[in-house]
This record gives C-alpha cells, sequence and structure tokens, in this order.
C-alpha cells in the first residue's frame, strides 16, 4: 500500500480536469464509503479551513488576475500546509477516513503542467508540507479538455482557472495522466466522459477494489 503506513485512517483524493465531474460524484462515493461503516472527513482544496478558504478566495476570484506563477504555487502549498495540519493528519490518526477534493496531484497539474513550473521545486514543497504524507488512493475524473470546459461553461461563471486557455487545459490533462503512469499503485483512470451511471459505476468498482484490498 501506498504512504500513509503511520495512519490507521485511509487517504483518497478525487482529481480531473475542469467539468470532469468531480462535485457530481464526490457525494456517490462519500455514499459508497460511509455504506461501508466508514467515518469520513470530506475536505477540498484549496480550501478545507478557515486560512485555505480565504487563500481559495484569492487563488480563484479576479481581485488578482496576474499573479504570478511562483505566488500561486506558494499559497496553494500555504493553504495545504494549514490543511494538513489541522484537518488531514488529525482525522487520519484517529482513524477516520479522509476524503479530498483535489491535493497536489492538482499542483503538479496545473501550476506543473499548466503553467509550466519546475517539478522538483513542486516536489520540495511537497515533501516540506507534507512529509510522508501521500494519498492511498487517488480517482482521476479524465475526459477530453473540450468536453469538459462545455459542462463546466453550462454551470457557472468562469473562475481565473477556467478563463486559461485551451492549451493550458491540455498540459494539465497531459500531466494528470502522466502522474497516473508514474503512480499506478495508488491512481486509478475513471472515464469521465461517460453518462453519469457509467462514470459511477467505474468508481464503485474502483472504492470495493480498494475496500477489499484494505480489508486483506
Ligand atoms: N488548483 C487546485 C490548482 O491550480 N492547484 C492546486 O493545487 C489545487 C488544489 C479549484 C481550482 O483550483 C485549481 C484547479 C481548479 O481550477 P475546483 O472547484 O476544485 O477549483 O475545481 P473545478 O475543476 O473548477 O471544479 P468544477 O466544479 O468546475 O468541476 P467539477 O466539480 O469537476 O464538475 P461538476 O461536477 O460541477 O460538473 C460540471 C457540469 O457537468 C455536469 C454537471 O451536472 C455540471 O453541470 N456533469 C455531467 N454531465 C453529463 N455526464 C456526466 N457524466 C457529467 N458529470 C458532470
Amino acid at each position: 500500500m501506498p504512504s500513509n503506513d503511520s495512519a490507521t485512517g485511509k487517504f483518497i483524493t478525487v482529481e480531473g480536469g475542469e467539468g470532469a465531474g468531480k462535485t457530481s460524484n464526490l457525494a456517490f462515493i462519500r455514499e459508497f464509503l460511509e455504506g461501508q461503516g466508514l467515518e469520513v472527513v470530506f475536505t477540498r482544496e484549496p480550501g478545507g479551513t478557515a486560512l485555505g478558504e480565504e487563500l481559495r478566495e484569492l487563488l480563484l476570484g479576479h481581485e488578482h488576475d496576474g499573479m504570478s506563477s511562483d505566488a500561486e504555487l506558494l499559497l496553494m502549498f500555504a493553504a495545504r500546509a494549514e490543511h494538513v495540519a489541522a484537518v488531514i493528519k488529525p482525522a487520519l490518526a484517529r482513524g477516520a477516513w479522509v476524503l479530498c477534493d483535489r491535493f497536489t496531484d492538482a499542483t503538479y497539474a496545473y501550476q506543473g503542467g499548466g503553467r509550466g513550473l519546475d517539478r522538483r521545486r513542486i516536489a520540495d514543497l511537497e515533501q516540506w508540507v507534507q512529509g510522508d504524507l501521500r494519498p492511498d488512493l487517488t480517482l482521476l475524473l479524465d475526459l477530453p479538455v473540450a468536453q469538459g470546459l462545455e459542462r463546466a461553461g453550462r454551470r457557472s461563471e468562469p473562475d481565473r482557472f477556467e478563463r486559461e486557455q485551451m492549451g493550458f487545459f491540455e498540459r494539465v490533462r497531459a500531466a494528470y495522466l502522466g502522474l497516473a503512469r508514474e503512480h499506478p499503485e495508488r491512481m486509478r483512470v475513471v472515464d469521465a466522459s461517460l453518462a453519469l451511471a457509467r462514470v459511477q459505476s467505474q468508481l464503485a468498482e474502483q472504492l470495493a477494489a480498494f475496500c477489499a484490498e484494505v480489508e486483506t
């Protein structure tokens, strides 16, 4: 199993490009886990704490549209440092399972792939902020960029990231798929281009397999 060995709870993250269907599927995942009798702490990034939610406003809003990529990266990790210390590690330590809407894979995909920042810098910050903490299971909702943007566009006003160009999102998707190839022990790619019921049957299959693996 992945590196979250010292904790008794398990750490599950859900990732994907814009409009991949995270929001639509997180309630399903949570109900699946709670149906197994597990205590589930549901949280998100950037965010998950009072400080993190304020940083989220700064990161997604338009007040700081020209923010530098380095500032963006450091704010993501500032929010994460608080989140890991105040929410994620305490929950795992008491045996709860943590279900998180995005985590550090998003930084590799958006700031690394999308913005082109050196991934060694991201790896250094990851080690500093998280120590050995890594997700035990990451569900990557993957779909063609145009389809995701079309879905996201139907829903709300674009945030600071959603205003990026097509090339940015193609690099984000390629980075996510690269991470999935690098980390086959924890990352599962789900075809999110399908109808919701078919996406959820893939999720149920992956979650059932993971729970069975954890029990053995
Ligand atoms: N970020 C985050 C970084 O750059 N670095 C980091 O380190 C981190 C942690 C966060 C932003 O911050 C960036 C990435 C993001 O840009 P967010 O709210 O987590 O923002 O992410 P978003 O991608 O903006 O989330 P969205 O809410 O836009 O997309 P979802 O949740 O993936 O999509 P959802 O479920 O709202 O679905 C979109 C629409 O599609 C429909 C839904 O009904 C909805 O209308 N839909 C489907 N339609 C047909 N078939 C299906 N299977 C469908 N699934 C959903």
